[in-house]
C-alpha cells in the first residue's frame, strides 16, 4: 500500500532560484548544517542558501528610509519578544494595549515584523514595500558586513539584540530539533556543540557577529542600540523607556507608567506564549509558532551544559571579546 508523506515544509528547502546565488554558491566554503544539509559562508558568516538569495536579494534591492527602524539579532536571542516589544512601542498609539482585538494578540510577532532576507526577499523577488506605514519596521539576522547599504547610508535606526552564548546555545539546539522531522532524528548536544565553538552557527560566528555591532554601536550610539536578552530580563521597564527615547517617540508624562506596563505585559512570555494563535499557528514558511516560546529563561543552560563545555565556551568568549568591552 502507498503511504502518503506530508509535504515538505517550506523551511527545509535547499533549492535557490537565482541564478547569481547558484553561481556564488558553488564558489563557497561549506559545512554541514545543524538542520539543513549545507550552510554556506558568506562575507565570514555562515548561512543557508535559501537564506543567502534573501541576503543578495535584499542588499541589491533594499533601500532603507530615514525612518525605518530594524531590529537586528543573533538567532535565539529573543526576536520574537523584541519585535512584539517594538510593535507594540511604535503603534501604541494606533492600538492602544487595552484593545481587545490588538494585533499582537492574533498574530505571531514574526508576522508583524518581517524579516528581510528570511521573509520579503527569500525568493529573489523584490517586494513593493512602498505602501507600508511609516516608520517601516523590519527585522535581520544579517551580520554588520552584510546589511544592504541603504542602511548605513540612510538615517534609519538599528536595535541590535544579543543573548548570553550559553543560553543562545541551547535555544538554538533546541530549536532545532523542534524542526527537525521525525525521521531526520535529533542533533546530540556534544556534535552541535562541537559546531557551535567552531564558529558553525546560523550566521555564526556568533562572537563576530556580536563584536560586528559591538563596534559599531560604540561609534555611532545615535544609529545602534545595543541591547542584550539579559538586560532586557533584568530591567525591562528601562530598556523599554531607552528604546522609546532612542527611537524617537519618548514616554509622555501623560502615558506615565501604565502604558510601559501594559507594553510589557502584552508582549511577556506569559501573554504571548498561551495565546491561540502561538500555541496552534504556524508561519507561512512551515514552523509552528509554539516553536518560539519554550521557557523563556536566563541561565537555563546549567541544566544541560557539562563542566567541560561551559569552561570551554567561557575561554572563547574571553579569547574573542578580550579587550572589546563585551562582556557576559
Ligand atoms: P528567532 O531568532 O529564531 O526568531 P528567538 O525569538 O530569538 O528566535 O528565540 C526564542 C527564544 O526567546 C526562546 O528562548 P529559550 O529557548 O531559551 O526559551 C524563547 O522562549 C524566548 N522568548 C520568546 N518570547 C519571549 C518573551 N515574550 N519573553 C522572553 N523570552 C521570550
Amino acid at each position: 500500500m502507498e503511504t502518503s508523506h506530508p509535504p515538505e515544509p517550506i523551511y527545509l528547502k535547499e533549492d535557490v532560484v537565482s541564478q547569481e546565488c547558484m553561481t556564488l554558491l558553488s564558489i563557497l566554503p561549506t559545512e554541514s548544517g545543524w538542520l539543513l544539509k549545507t550552510l554556506y559562508n558568506y562575507q565570514g558568516f555562515w548561512q543557508t542558501a535559501r537564506q543567502l538569495q534573501g541576503a543578495l536579494t535584499c542588499q541589491k534591492h533594499f533601500k532603507a528610509q530615514d525612518t525605518d527602524i530594524l531590529l537586528v539579532t543573533t538567532p535565539k536571542s529573543g526576536t520574537t519578544w523584541l519585535k512584539a516589544i517594538l510593535f507594540a512601542l511604535v503603534n501604541r498609539t494606533h492600538f492602544p494595549q487595552t484593545q481587545h482585538d490588538h494585533p499582537l494578540l492574533s498574530n505571531n510577532p514574526h508576522m508583524l515584523v518581517p524579516f528581510l532576507e528570511l521573509k520579503l526577499y527569500i525568493d529573489g523577488e523584490n517586494p513593493d514595500l512602498s505602501s507600508l506605514a511609516s516608520p517601516r519596521l523590519f527585522a535581520t539576522h544579517l551580520p554588520y558586513v552584510s546589511l544592504p547599504k541603504s542602511v548605513q547610508d540612510s538615517k534609519c535606526k538599528l536595535v541590535y539584540l544579543c543573548r548570553n552564548p550559553k543560553d543562545t546555545f541551547i535555544s538554538l539546539w533546541a530549536f532545532t530539533n523542534k524542526l527537525r522531522l521525525q525521521e531526520m532524528g535529533t542533533n546530540s548536544i556534544e556534535e552541535v556543540f562541537e559546531k557551535f565553538c567552531k564558529g558553525v552557527s546560523l550566521y555564526g560566528p556568533f562572537w563576530d557577529h556580536m563584536l560586528g555591532y559591538w563596534q559599531e554601536s560604540l561609534k555611532n550610539p545615535e544609529k545602534i542600540y545595543f541591547l542584550t536578552y539579559e538586560e532586557m530580563k533584568e530591567k525591562p521597564d528601562l530598556h523599554l523607556r531607552k528604546l522609546a527615547e532612542f527611537l524617537g517617540c519618548p514616554f509622555s508624562s501623560k502615558e506615565e507608567e501604565g502604558m510601559v506596563d501594559a507594553i510589557l505585559d502584552v508582549c511577556s512570555f506569559d501573554t504571548l506564549s498561551n495565546l491561540k494563535v502561538n500555541k496552534e499557528g504556524k508561519l507561512p514558511s512551515g514552523e509552528s509558532n509554539n516553536a518560539f516560546f519554550r521557557n523563556g529563561k536566563v541561565g537555563d543552560w546549567k541544566n544541560y551544559l557539562t563542566v567541560e563545555m561551559v569552561e570551554r565556551l567561557e575561554k572563547i568568549c574571553e579569547e574573542k571579546l578580550c579587550g572589546s568591552g563585551l562582556r557576559f
